[in-house]
């Protein structure tokens, strides 16, 4: 047994180019862990025959195709990035296709749909649980023909039930977190049948997991799509919390069900267009807020934000909430001190502080402690000097200056922006500017020193 071990353990060589954000939580070793993932998520069929491996479905090729499906840097290598993804909570349909959870089947043959509830969570009211289900199939019947009737009785289309490990079906759950719920693709039978592990707790808020946001991705599988690579579709394999108060489809998953179904015939075409994920190479992209984190750069954008390590030419997209489900969308500013090792990220009249990957406690706190006049409202963008310990705060054509020292703004502030960085503009969106292609990083850096 030993050495067979051995032989998969060199297969999946760790790297250690990046700081490890989320350690081991648990015992479990994260090799067992790497190819449980594989194995579940993209079809590993197996490690224990070295030839068989090399030839096909090999583990490198294996995390190959995951980086690859998440953007990160695709080097076959199981660094602590490609781990960080694998720990994050997520939905249990693989990311390949053609796997065995779905037993065939592309899309139902009718428009007409029934559901049924089959069984309750404790963790809600039922009549929240009822509220939550019917609120997922609304997000697809808005934008498609389908109609969904629930039924209290009898064989529904899609049946829905809450179970923990094995729950009846050859896809034992796995305890909390890790796999939230399944759904089987559209089909008689099990086929578009939802289950949800009740090892999770579920909300009809941001605590847990909101069970609406789960519903909803996992009534998109019930009704044929697989997974997005867009970090901003629904159908994203990873869970990542997002206000339902006004929930909108995104464009990327509206695109997949119309597709299959094409779109609704009875209300006019949405308004308000589905939400889009912003494209690093969109050449007319503005970004909310630039900060630097340990070496990594952070480019904020709406709900999103792109992370570039240093050796890497390539940029990882994430929803803000992805880490940091406290965090508001659309950010004004952020700045790194690397004398107290902390982000400070502004929005609005409120800033949080971040310690690597970590919020501080007691944020947000008022942006009127760091003494900024009340008339302002929020800031444009911030640049800290770790020389000098001078933060410049730009606040429409002003900027303010912050020492770190005196923890105090600066007297005879604020001044004029096209005064003192001629060149500028009389307003600054982010303290560095992107322009072009990603991909490329071809990052314009304003000389941001006032003249003297
Ligand atoms: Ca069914
Ligand atoms: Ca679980
Ligand atoms: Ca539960
Ligand atoms: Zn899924
Ligand atoms: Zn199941």
């Amino acid at each position: 047994m030993m050495w067979m071990k051995l032989i998969v353990l060199s297969a999946l060589a760790l790297s250690a180019h990046a700081v490890p954000i989320f350690p081991a939580d648990n015992g479990e070793d994260y090799m067992d862990f790497a190819e449980k993932y594989l194995k579940h998520f993209y079809n590993l069929t197996s490690t224990e025959n070295p030839t068989v491996r090399s030839r096909h479905g090999g583990v490198m090729d294996k995390v190959k195709e995951m980086q690859k499906f998440f953007g990160l840097k695709v080097s076959g290598v199981l660094d602590s990035d490609t781990l960080e993804v694998m720990k994050k909570p997520r939905c249990g349909v693989p990311d390949v296709e053609q796997y065995t959870i779905y037993p065939g089947g592309l899309k139902w043959p009718t428009n007409s749909l029934t559901y049924r509830i089959e069984n309750y969570t404790p963790d809600m009211s039922n009549s929240d649980v009822n509220k939550a289900i019917e609120k997922a199939f609304q997000v697809w019947s808005k934008v498609t023909p389908l109609k969904f009737t629930r039924l209290t009785r009898g064989t529904a289309d899609i049946r829905i039930s809450f179970g923990a490990r094995d729950h009846g079906d050859f896809y034992p759950f796995d305890g909390p977190e890790g796999i939230l719920a399944h759904a089987f693709a559209p089909a008689a039978g099990i086929g578009g049948d939802t289950h949800f592990d009740e090892d999770e707790t579920f909300s009809a808020g941001s605590a847990g997991y909101n069970l609406f946001l789960v519903a909803a991705h996992e009534f998109g599988h019930a009704l044929g799509l697989s997974h997005s690579q867009d970090p901003g579709a629904l159908m994203y394999p990873i869970y990542s919390y997002t206000d339902t108060s006004n929930y909108a489809l995104p464009r990327d998953d509206v695109r997949g069900i119309q597709s299959l179904y094409g779109p609704n015939p009875v209300t006019d075409p949405d308004p308000n267009t589905p939400p889009t994920t912003p494209n690093a190479c969109d050449p007319n992209l503005v970004l909310d807020a630039i900060t630097s984190l340990r070496g990594e750069t952070m480019y904020f954008k709406d709900r999103f934000f792109w992370r570039q390590i240093p050796q890497n030419r390539q940029v990882e997209q994430y929803s803000i909430s992805y880490f940091w489900p406290e965090l508001p969308r659309n950010m004004d500013a952020a700045y790194e001190s690397q004398h107290s090792d902390r982000v400070f990220l502004f929005k609005g009249a409120e800033y949080w502080a971040l310690f690597g990957y970590d919020v501080d406690q007691g944020f947000p706190q008022s942006i009127y402690n760091l003494g900024f006049p009340k008339n302002v409202k929020r800031i444009d963008a911030a640049l800290h000097n770790e020389n000098t310990g001078k933060t410049f705060f730009f606040v429409g054509n002003q900027y303010y200056s912050y020492d770190d020292s005196t923890q105090k703004m600066d007297k005879g502030f604020p001044r004029s922006i096209e005064g003192d960085f001629p060149g500028i503009g009389g307003k600054v969106d982010a303290a560095i500017e992107i322009r072009g292609n990603f991909n490329c990083l071809i990052t314009t850096t304003h000389n941001m020193h006032p003249l003297s």
